[in-house]
């Protein structure tokens, strides 16, 4: 999969695709990851990304001429219509479908993602009108731009590419792939600090383990995220 995000911010981006299972994708030829400062496709003497928005109000819009010129320069148009199968424009916005397990599993499968990462008071919709396949939010609070929101969509979506991570690690025995959240875990010592680990944990009874796993997920999920249980808000992937 070729990855490309475009950002006024491509600093932001330093160090956070040089970890982990992001890292070993990218070195392993799994993904291959590219930052483009708009900047860098604006042709007018002042290079300007945004401008006041039409109307009044606060703050700034990113111009659509710098966005339309990368796209056409990495997807080799600007008509939606003409992108190639497999490949997908998604801008990272408050207003988006919002980012679930099956969003990342549908991006996954996909050969070329170009992500859009917003800032200021928001992006020239003729950007959303005509280039982007797909606008997506992280959640339902506020950031000061799509680059973190940009950041978490392909950590979400990376760890899915075939042979991402390692083989003792699967995507299917994640939380969430069962719609539930995941249970407690526990690792030596026994006792630590008067605080023990669960009985049932440590007598090798496999079948009764996961009984208890079952039942402590269930708990935690019921506890903080009722919604998971409740099937049409609960997607899962
Ligand atoms: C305070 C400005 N808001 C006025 C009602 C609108 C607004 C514009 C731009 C709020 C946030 C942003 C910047 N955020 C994103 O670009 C963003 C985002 C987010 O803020 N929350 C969750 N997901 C995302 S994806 C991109």
């Amino acid at each position: 999969m070729k990855i490309d995000v475009l950002t006024i911010f491509p600093e932001y981006f330093d160090s956070i695709f040089e970890f982990g299972i992001i890292r070993r994708a990218k070195l392993a030829g799994i993904v291959e990851i590219n930052l483009h400062d708009i900047r860098e496709y604006a042709t007018d003497k002042h290079r300007m990304v945004d401008d006041r928005p039409f109307g009044g109000g606060d703050g700034m819009v990113l111009k659509p001429e710098p966005i339309f010129a990368a796209i056409e320069n990495l997807v080799g148009t600007s008509e939606r219509d003409a992108y190639s199968e497999g490949t997908r424009v998604v801008l990272l916005t408050p207003q988006g479908r919002p980012l679930k397990q099956t969003v990342a599993t549908e991006l996954s499968e996909t050969k070329h993602l170009v992500l859009i990462c917003g800032r200021y008071e928001g992006v020239d919709e003729r950007v959303n009108d005509a280039l982007v396949t797909d606008e997506i939010s992280i959640g339902d609070y506020v950031l000061s731009g799509g680059e973190p929101a940009a950041a978490v969509l392909v950590d979400a979506v990376v760890r899915l590419l075939p042979g991402a991570l390692g083989s003792d690690t699967s995507a299917e025995n994640d939380s969430f792939s069962d719609g539930l959240l995941d249970c407690p875990h526990y690792t030596r010592p026994a006792e630590f600090r008067g605080m023990t680990v669960p009985e049932v944990l440590l007598n090798g009874n496999h079948a009764e383990i996961e009984k208890w796993r079952r039942e402590k997920a269930l708990e935690k999920t019921k506890a903080v995220r009722k919604d998971l249980l409740q099937g049409e808000n609960g997607e899962s992937g």
